[in-house]
C-alpha cells in the first residue's frame, strides 16, 4: 500500500526501488547459495533459518495453484505490516516484539452465539489445509505463497450469523508500546468483507506458511487471506471479527477513499489513480506479467459480483 504523505516514495519510483531491493536480495541469495552449494529460492526452504514449529497433518486443496512458489525468504522479509514500519524489511526486523500467546479472537456483533476463541482452540476448529495462493499487492508486485489455514466460514458458522448480518469487519492488534505511534492509518488496522465473500470457500484464515507456524511479520497468530482481492484486504494479527448489517469502514478506505475502495478486487481494467494495475512483477522475477481478473480466480468468484459496476465498486 502507498499513501499520500511527503515522507513516502513517489509512485514513479516504486518499481525501480522494489527492483533494486529485489536484485540486491537475489544477489545476496546467489552469494549464499554459492557458499552453501544449494539453491535457496523457488520453494526450496532456506535451511539456515531458525527452526519454526511445523504444522501437520495438512490436507491439500484443489484451490491451490501449481505455479512456482516465492522463496520463503522473500515471503518473510518483503512485507507490508505498517504497524512495524513502512519499509519492506521493517516487519521482519520489528514484529518479534509482538507476543502471540496468550491470544484471543472475539467473534461478535450480529451473531446468535457470539464467542471469544482462544487461539489454540481456534486452530482446532477445522482441519488445516495447505492453500497455495497468489497474493497480489495493490503496489503491483505479487507472490505465490503456500499458506496453512482453514476456511473462514468454519469459524463464522460456529457463532450463527443472524439474518441481518451482511458484512464482516476484521480488527487487528494494535499496541502503541511496540508498534509505530505515527498515524499512518487509523489504528487499529481494520478491513471488511461482504458476508458472502467471507463465507466463500476460497477465503481462509491463515495460521502458517510453508508448513510452519506463521512468522509474526506475516500476521501471526492468525490473518485473513482473500486471494482474489488486493493484499491489503488480508488483515494481519486479528483480534476481533464483527458481524454488521452495514458496510464497515476500512483503514485504507478511510485514509484515501478515492484510491482504495471497499471491494478492492484485483482488476487489471481499473487502474489505481496513480498507477496502472494491468501488470505486476512477481517477486523473484524481473519481467512483468499481466495481471489477471480477480487475480486468476474469476471462475470461482465472478458470480459474486454479477450486475455490479466494478469501476464504481472498486
Ligand atoms: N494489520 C495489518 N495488516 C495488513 C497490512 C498492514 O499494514 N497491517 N498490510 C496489508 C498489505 S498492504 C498487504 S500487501 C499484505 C501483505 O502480507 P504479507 O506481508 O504476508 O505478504 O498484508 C496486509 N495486511
Ligand atoms: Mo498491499
Amino acid at each position: 500500500m502507498l499513501i499520500k504523505r511527503p515522507a513516502d516514495i513517489p509512485a514513479s519510483e516504486i518499481t525501480p526501488r522494489d527492483l533494486f531491493d529485489d536484485r540486491r536480495r537475489f544477489l545476496q541469495q546467489a552469494g549464499a547459495s554459492l557458499i552453501a552449494g544449494a539453491a535457496l529460492w523457488h520453494g526450496v526452504p532456506d535451511n539456515a533459518r531458525a527452526a519454526a514449529t511445523r504444522l501437520s497433518p495438512l490436507a491439500s486443496s484443489p484451490f491451490s495453484t501449481t505455479e512456482s512458489q516465492t522463496a520463503y525468504k522473500s515471503v518473510t522479509t518483503y512485507n507490508n505490516f505498517y504497524e512495524f514500519g513502512t519499509d519492506k524489511e521493517d516487519p521482519a526486523r520489528n514484529a518479534d516484539k509482538m507476543a502471540v500467546r496468550p491470544w484471543t479472537v472475539r467473534v461478535e456483533g450480529l451473531a446468535g452465539k457470539p464467542r471469544t476463541f482462544d487461539i489454540d482452540d481456534l486452530l482446532k476448529l477445522a482441519p488445516l489445509e495447505e492453500r497455495i495462493y497468489r497474493l497480489r499487492c495493490v503496489e503491483a508486485w505479487s507472490m505465490v505463497v503456500p499458506w496453512v489455514g482453514f476456511p473462514l466460514s468454519a469459524l463464522l458458522k460456529q457463532v450463527d450469523p443472524l439474518g441481518s448480518a451482511k458484512y464482516v469487519e476484521f480488527v487487528t492488534h494494535y499496541d502503541a508500546s511496540i508498534m509505530t505511534r505515527r498515524q499512518i492509518l487509523n489504528w487499529p488496522y481494520t478491513e471488511g468483507l461482504r458476508l458472502d465473500e467471507a463465507m466463500h470457500p476460497l477465503t481462509i484464515l491463515a495460521v502458517g506458511l510453508y508448513g510452519e507456524v506463521l512468522p509474526n511479520q506475516n500476521g501471526a497468530p492468525v490473518r485473513l487471506v482473500v486471494p482474489w482481492k488486493y493484499g491489503f484486504k488480508s488483515a494481519k494479527s486479528i483480534v476481533a471479527i464483527r458481524l454488521h448489517e452495514k458496510q464497515p469502514a476500512t483503514a485504507w478506505n478511510q485514509s484515501a477513499p478515492q484510491e482504495y475502495g471497499f471491494y478492492s478486487n484485483v482488476n487489471p481494467e481499473v487502474d489505481h489513480p496513480r498507477w496502472s494495475q494491468a501488470s505486476e512483477r512477481r517477486i523473484g522475477e524481473l519481467r512483468k506479467r499481466p495481471t489477471l481478473m480477480f487475480n486468476g480466480y474469476a471462475e470461482q468468484v465472478a458470480s459474486l459480483y454479477q450486475g455490479m459496476d466494478l469501476r464504481k465498486h472498486y
